[in-house]
C-alpha cells in the first residue's frame, strides 16, 4: 500500500508551500524526461550526435565551422519534439502560477513544453528550439509556422541559426538579470530536474538561498546544489510535483 501524501512530502515543506507568497521555479532537462525528451547528462551518459558530444555540436565554435551540422542536429530534435506532450511535472508547475500571488518560472529548457502545458511569462535562459535567429540582424523566426525551415533571413538575406544559447555564448539580454532579481525576492525556490552544472543558470537557486529563500530540489540524483538545499526530494518530477500541490490542498 502507498504511504499517505503527508508522509511523502515533509511537513516543513508542506507548511512553506501553504504560506508562500512568492515562488520561483528553476527547471532543467529532467522535467521533460518523462515526456520522452533525452537529458544531456543524466542517467550515467551524455548526449552524442553523430559521434560528437553535445557540448561540441551545441557550441558557438560549431556554428562558425559547420552551421549545416548544427541545423541537422536541431532539425532532428524538433522532429522528435513535435510528437511529444507535457507531463504531470510541467502541468503541476503551470497550475502553480495561479496559486501564489507572485510566481516565476525560469527554465534552461529549449523544448517549449512548459508553454505547451500553459505556463506564461516563462524566462527562457537558453532560448527556444522553435525559433531561428539571423546571425547578422538578429531578426527572429517562428519555426512552428515556417515550413520548410528557411535558411536565410527575409529581412537582410544573411544565414539563420537556431535561437538557442550554445556553450560560450551570452544569455539573451536581460534574461539572467530578470531571473536573478526575482530570485532575490522569492520566499520559496524549487530547483527541478537540472544537474546544476551549467552557469550562470545554476547560480539562480544560490542567489535565492543567499537572500533567505527556502530551497527545495526535486531530482532522482544528487547535484552540486543538494548540499545547500533545505529539502531534497529524491525522485522524478512527474511523480513528486503533483504530490506537493495535493498535500497542501
Ligand atoms: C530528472 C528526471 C526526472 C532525470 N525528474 N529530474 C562559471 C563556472 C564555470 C563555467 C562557467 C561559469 N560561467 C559560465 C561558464 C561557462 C559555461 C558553463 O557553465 N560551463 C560548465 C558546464 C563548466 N556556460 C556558458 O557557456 C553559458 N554562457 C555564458 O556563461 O556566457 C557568458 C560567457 C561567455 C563567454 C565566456 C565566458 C562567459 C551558456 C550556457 C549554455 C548552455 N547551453 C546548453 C545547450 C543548449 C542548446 C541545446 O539544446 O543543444 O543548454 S548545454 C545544456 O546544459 C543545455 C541545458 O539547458 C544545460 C543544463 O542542463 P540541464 O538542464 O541541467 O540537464 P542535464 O542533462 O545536465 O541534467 C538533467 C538532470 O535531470 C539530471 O540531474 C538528472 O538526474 C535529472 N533528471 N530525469 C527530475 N524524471
Amino acid at each position: 500500500m502507498q504511504a499517505p501524501i503527508q508522509e511523502l512530502i515533509p511537513a516543513e515543506l508542506q507548511s512553506r508551500f501553504a504560506k508562500a507568497r512568492n515562488v520561483l521555479v528553476l527547471t532543467g532537462a529532467g522535467v521533460s524526461a518523462e515526456s520522452g525528451v533525452p537529458t544531456f547528462r543524466g542517467g550515467g551518459g551524455a548526449a552524442v550526435w553523430k559521434g560528437m558530444p553535445f557540448d561540441v555540436i551545441s557550441s558557438a565554435g560549431m556554428v562558425q565551422q559547420n552551421l549545416q551540422a548544427v541545423w541537422e542536429w536541431f532539425d532532428y530534435r524538433r522532429n522528435l519534439l513535435s510528437e511529444l506532450v507535457p507531463n504531470a511535472g510541467h502541468l503541476t508547475i503551470a497550475s502553480w502560477q495561479e496559486r501564489f500571488p507572485e510566481f516565476t518560472l525560469v527554465t534552461q529548457n529549449v523544448d517549449g513544453l512548459h508553454q505547451k502545458a500553459g505556463s506564461k511569462n516563462v524566462i527562457e535562459l537558453h532560448g527556444n528550439i522553435w525559433r531561428a535567429r539571423c546571425i547578422a540582424c538578429e531578426s527572429r523566426f517562428d519555426l512552428r509556422i515556417s515550413h520548410p525551415r528557411p535558411d536565410n533571413c527575409i529581412s537582410c538575406g544573411e544565414r539563420l541559426r537556431p535561437d538557442v544559447v550554445l556553450f560560450g555564448e551570452m544569455l539573451p539580454a536581460g534574461a539572467f538579470e530578470l531571473a536573478a532579481e526575482r530570485a532575490v525576492r522569492c520566499d520559496l525556490c524549487f530547483v527541478i530536474g537540472t544537474s546544476a552544472l551549467v552557469y550562470p543558470a545554476a547560480s539562480i537557486p544560490e542567489i535565492a538561498k543567499s537572500a533567505g529563500a527556502y530551497l527545495c530540489e526535486v531530482n532522482p540524483e544528487r547535484t552540486p546544489l543538494s548540499n545547500i538545499c533545505d529539502e531534497v526530494l529524491s525522485g522524478s518530477a512527474g511523480a513528486i510535483l503533483p504530490l506537493i500541490g495535493a498535500a497542501t490542498n
